[in-house]
């Protein structure tokens, strides 16, 4: 039987993985590494991969099998700037969760997507912070009850993706865990039709453990609900605001492909010591 694709980038002496039973995690790494399978990778050489705290940021780190920066939560973003600062060349992906990236992480956020620094950050938004036990993030949905929020949830989660759409940040997508092929066509968007500057893949994919099973759904079920409640962007400007509060807009807010940071700020250094 031949290998499937993924072997190939999987650290296999760490498995089993520590996700939970039905962790929509395993179906991001699968998409990755079908994305670095069509993009004709043949290994993670050229790759290192940075993550915060959480149990999305333990995707690149033990998991794939490149270099890899396990930093502390909230951080993976400043780390991730200064290897790509250190060595231009190599391809910078911060894989981590919405607690991380935008909650005690969100300042670095805001700011590399300001600069148009040359990273691919992927973020996976599972509504809550899964690691600690599912206590409200800021991307938990209005009235969820969590351990933080016994009573339900006052506030209203923020979009990251709309507000990393607008900053400089290239490129600019959102996708659910249910929409297998366009995120893996996202992902091998991200990383050659657009590979410079800024690029921000949200992934909205509930934790099974602290959002699905405490909904009393399995897993497959709650994709089955995934796929009538993600709907695209342009399909969702269209709805009265009861109706967008009910689903999830998805696709690409935003493709350029304007000079990174690192291009730009070269730029500047060359003409300053052309004028000495
Ligand atoms: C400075 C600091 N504050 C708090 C924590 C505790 N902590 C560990 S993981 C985590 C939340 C992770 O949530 P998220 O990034 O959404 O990842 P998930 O586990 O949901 O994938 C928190 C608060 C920590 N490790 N370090
Ligand atoms: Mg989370």
């Amino acid at each position: 039987m031949a290998e499937h694709f993924g072997l190939k980038y999987l650290r296999k002496e760490v498995l089993p993985t520590a996700f939970c039973p039905g962790c929509y995690n395993g179906i991001l790494m699968n998409a990755l590494f079908q994305a670095f399978m069509e993009l004709g990778i043949e290994d993670l050489k050229r790759f290192v991969f940075v993550s915060g705290i959480g149990c999305s940021s333990w995707i690149p780190s033990p998991f794939i099998k490149a270099d890899s920066l396990h930093t502390l939560h909230g951080r993976a973003i400043p780390v991730a700037t200064g290897v790509k600062l250190a060595n231009p060349e190599l391809n910078v992906i911060v894989i981590g969760g919405d607690g991380d990236l935008a909650s005690i992480g969100g300042n670095h956020l805001l700011h590399a997507a300001r600069r148009n620094m040359d990273l691919l950050v992927i973020m996976i938004n599972n509504q809550v912070y899964g690691m600690t036990r599912g206590q409200a993030a800021p991307t938990t949905p209005h009235g969820m009850i969590t351990p933080t929020t016994p009573y339900g949830n006052p506030e209203r989660p923020m979009d990251v993706a709309s507000i990393i759409a607008g900053t400089n940040a290239n490129y600019v997508a959102r996708w659910c865990i249910s929409q297998y092929i366009p995120l893996k066509n996202s992902i091998k968007d991200a990383l050659s039709r657009y590979s410079r500057g800024f690029r921000f893949i949200e992934v909205y994919a509930p934790c099974v453990t602290y959002v699905v099973r405490r909904e009393g759904k399995t897993p497959g079920e709650k994709l089955k609900e995934l796929m009538k409640k993600c709907i695209r962007i342009e399909t969702w400007k269209n709805m009265s605001r009861e109706e967008r509060e009910k689903h999830v807009a998805t696709g690409v807010f935003k493709a350029e492909d304007k000079p990174g940071f690192i291009e730009t700020y070269n730029k500047y250094i060359a003409q300053a010591l052309g004028e000495k």
